[in-house]
């Protein structure tokens, strides 16, 4: 099956061309100028199906580096499965997501990367890979985690926040940090002091407030910041490459920026959430359904910032200056209704996370139309350095020759109204993103050669997606 998409912008994180693509199977076969022939054939009566993206787009699809599927916490689980989910994020021009397998407490962690294999094979609309979360560092799991580079695996999730499930204290994490400075594993970490959030959300619901907003007053920037320069300087200490996951507090972002500075291999993600959404959203929020219940569709951790000191504007200029290298979605949706609704009496209890992994692409897309990023840096802050950072570059994000044909056609001319009965294929009973507009639509995607969307239409199919085996990250020295 050859395929043409002809008269297209092809974006590619180092620039910009008029150019054709031409996927022979399910691999790019070349990049040519515009209508030109190969070895004396012309190639557009010699393919099977010509895709016309004249005054469109054609890039790399996008790689969702943070996503959850059928993640079970706070006595539920997210509300997405692997079909579910990764359907919605082709719809919005994703095609690849590396999710989170989980070792729970007193788990062994070869089996908790067995569940989730178990969960997401044969359900796939895309490519997924796997990085780990240890929930109980021990000796058996540190000598398990420095065996998973075999197995593709090549990063993993530590967490300071949650005390009593995922929580790591320095100890744990020191010694997980020791195996990734053996083996080149990425550390990502879940940087929030967590012992000193419980104890003042506690004081929180013991003095009356417990509704979701003071999610985010418990969760206080100032413990973002801490756990960042305390997961720096352990990185620092066992010489362990650092990436810290849905970074939202611009002191976080400092610490990071002050580390790279040294020449530390430190490295940061954002989510469109903490970019877009802010703590007084979240307060102002309050519907007739919901009250100022409403709140809880925007719990999530780290949680939404203040937007009146800054955070915002400050996530937006790192990602011009390489102080945050990647956009994520941290995609871990639930319902309002028997999920969010658990935490109507206490915050705490309100399952944390946001939906987002269908709107990632045309929510960055539109920071390229206000002038916060540009076209390249688009593609780069959602695919290429994802690609790089967790070892698939060269197979995913770049229009090259060799490359998987998994690309998207972008109009910048279209629109896309995102909402619940919009564009929404996750399965939530709400969207977080209610009312957002893009000025821009995700026409056709294609996943290794197949168009599995075109036209808003799903042409894929359950299980087309293949486990992806990663390498290390291209940014370790
Ligand atoms: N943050 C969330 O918002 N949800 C799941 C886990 C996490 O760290
Ligand atoms: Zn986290
Ligand atoms: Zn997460």
């Amino acid at each position: 099956m050859k395929t043409l998409i002809k008269n297209g912008t092809v974006v590619n994180a180092t620039g910009t061309a008029s150019a054709d693509v031409l996927v022979d199977g399910d691999r790019i076969a070349a990049v040519l100028a515009p209508g030109s022939t190969l070895l004396g054939f012309d190639v557009e009566s010699n393919v099977d199906t010509v895709i016309d993206a004249a005054g469109k787009y054609v890039i790399p699809g996008g790689i969702d580096a943070h996503t959850h599927m059928q993640l079970p916490f706070g006595g539920t689980e997210a509300s997405d499965t692997f079909e579910s989910g990764t359907r919605a994020a082709a719809h919005g021009g994703t095609t690849s997501i590396i999710d989170f397998a989980v070792q729970t407490y007193g788990q062994r962690l070869e089996d908790g990367l067995a569940a989730w294999h178990e969960k997401a094979a044969g359900n796939c609309a895309i490519d997924y890979g796997f990085h780990q979360i240890v929930g109980d560092v021990t000796a058996e799991s540190l000598e398990a985690l420095r065996r998973l580079p075999d197995e593709g695996v090549t990063s993993f999730k530590l967490f300071m926040a949650y005390p009593g499930v995922f929580y790591s204290d320095d100890a744990q994490i020191l010694k997980a940090m020791q195996v990734s400075r053996d083996t080149g594993m990425l550390t990502m970490m879940h940087a929030e002091n967590g012992p000193a959030i419980d104890v003042l959300a506690q004081q929180l619901v013991d003095q009356g407030n417990t509704d979701p907003y003071y999610h985010g007053i418990a969760r206080a920037w100032e413990l973002e910041e801490e756990a960042t320069h305390r997961a720096i300087m352990l990185a620092k200490v066992t010489g362990a490459p650092l990436y810290v996951v849905h970074v939202s507090a611009k002191q976080a972002v400092e610490q990071l920026a002050w580390a790279r500075g040294k020449g530390q291999n430190v490295f940061g993600e954002t989510c469109p959430q903490y970019l877009y959404l802010s703590l007084e959203d979240q307060l102002g929020a309050s519907s007739d359904e919901w009250g100022k219940f409403e709140g809880a569709k925007w719990v999530c951790s780290t949680p939404l910032r203040s937007r009146a000191e800054g955070h915002q504007d400050s996530l937006w200029q790192a990602l011009r200056t390489n102080a945050l290298q990647t956009v994520s979605t941290d995609h871990c949706p639930f319902c309002m209704k028997d999920q969010k609704d658990l935490g109507r009496s206490d915050f705490r209890k309100i399952p944390n996370g946001i939906g987002g992994i269908e709107h990632r692409m045309d929510l960055m897309y539109q920071g390229v139309v206000t002038g916060e990023i540009t076209l390249e840096r688009w593609v780069e802050l959602t695919s290429t350095t994802p690609a790089r950072m967790f070892g698939v570059y060269g197979e995913k994000g770049v229009i090259q020759p060799g490359a998987d044909a998994d690309l998207v056609v972008y109009d910048p001319n279209g629109h896309t109204s995102i909402g619940l009965g919009k564009t929404h294929h996750m399965n939530m009973d709400y969207s977080a993103w209610e009312g957002y507009e893009i000025d821009g639509h995700v026409d056709t995607v294609l996943s290794r050669g197949r168009v599995i969307v075109d036209d808003n239409q799903y042409l894929g199919r359950k299980g087309d997606g293949e486990f992806v085996k990663r390498g290390l990250s291209q940014y370790l020295i």
